[in-house]
């Protein structure tokens, strides 16, 4: 018997820097709503859902900059996405920001997390690859300060069951790098869930700009083959904020074929029928790991 699942991808349209929690937040459950009537099982949600991209921003006021992270999720505003997920029976996957203590130390991480269709959080990532720069360029159209504001994720790239599936989660630039999916293969992860905000202009790099579409898909899809697994990629697009970012959400199969993708670059849940049982395929032959690989060449990865 086939392990069929209906995964949907939830690209979310421009955020204003002025637009509240609250009016995201009815996006997301509209676009929920929308996913389930097609028959999605699960909905992914991109990277920094809740808000505008702030990162863009040089920012020094440190409750202007918190104002953007959550302190505890579900949160009031929050909430109702939960209450809709548990009422759909609809499992997601969400990117915030995070702000939490440790030891009493104030912590902000770039956070995804799942949950199931109980409304329940089972599983928690927070962003190990953050892009970008950390000392100001006020010369810049606009900025990219991941470096800046988040603390480098501390709890590693994990797998979970989840919705009759492995699942994993990686966010936004983790998905160039081709260690991202193979430590989540190894743990047998079958589809890997991210959302991203890449702006199709990088201000102080150009040189690739014509490009970003293409970089997009072919981290992703190389990422699906390489591993045997499904891919789930998912875009904050649209012009935000004087900064225009890249579309283009997919779901991308094992075999690395983009089976599903997004039209526009608004508000727009897609949905593609995933047989879980395809990741086999491969990883009995091609890339059966445990025949194949060569572990003893590969040690410079991690000396
Ligand atoms: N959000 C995020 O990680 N965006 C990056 C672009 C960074 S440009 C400095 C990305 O890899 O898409």
């Amino acid at each position: 018997m086939a392990r069929y699942i209906n995964i949907a991808g939830a690209q979310v349209g421009a955020i204003a820097r002025n637009e509240s929690r609250q009016s995201v937040v009815a996006r997301l459950v509209e676009l929920m709503r929308d996913a389930h009537a097609r028959g999605a099982e699960v909905v992914v949600f991109p990277e920094l859902t809740l808000t505008s991209f702030f990162p863009r921003w040089w920012m020094e006021d440190e409750a202007e900059i918190d104002a953007f992270f959550e302190t505890e999720m579900p949160g009031p505003a929050t909430l109702p996405l939960f209450e809709a997920a548990e009422k759909l029976g609809v499992g997601f996957y969400l990117g915030y920001a995070e702000l939490t203590y440790e030891n009493d130390v104030a912590r902000h991480y770039n956070t995804s997390i799942l949950v199931d269709g109980k409304g329940k959080i089972v599983g928690k990532y927070r962003k190990v690859h953050l892009p970008g720069h950390a000392d100001h360029r006020p010369q810049m159209p606009y900025q990219h300060l991941e470096k800046r504001y988040f603390d480098v994720g501390d709890l590693g790239f994990d797998s979970w069951d989840f919705h009759g599936g492995k699942f994993g989660m990686a966010i936004c630039n983790d998905r160039r790098w081709p260690e991202t999916y193979r430590v989540m293969a190894l743990q047998g992860a079958e589809v890997v869930v991210l959302g991203y905000n890449t702006p199709t202009h990088i201000p102080w790099e150009p040189v690739y700009d014509h490009l970003s579409g293409f970089h997009n898909h072919l981290s992703m899809q190389a990422g699906a083959y390489q591993n045997s697994m499904y891919v789930v990629g998912v875009a904050k697009a649209g012009a935000e904020e004087g900064s225009n970012l890249l579309a283009g959400s997919c779901i991308i199969a094992p075999s690395g074929e983009i089976i599903a993708m997004a039209q526009t670059s608004g508000d727009e849940a897609f949905v593609a029928k995933c047989d879980l049982d395809i990741c086999q395929y491969n990883r009995k032959s091609m890339f059966n790991f445990a025949e194949h690989r060569q572990v003893q060449h590969y040690r410079i990865i991690t000396e």
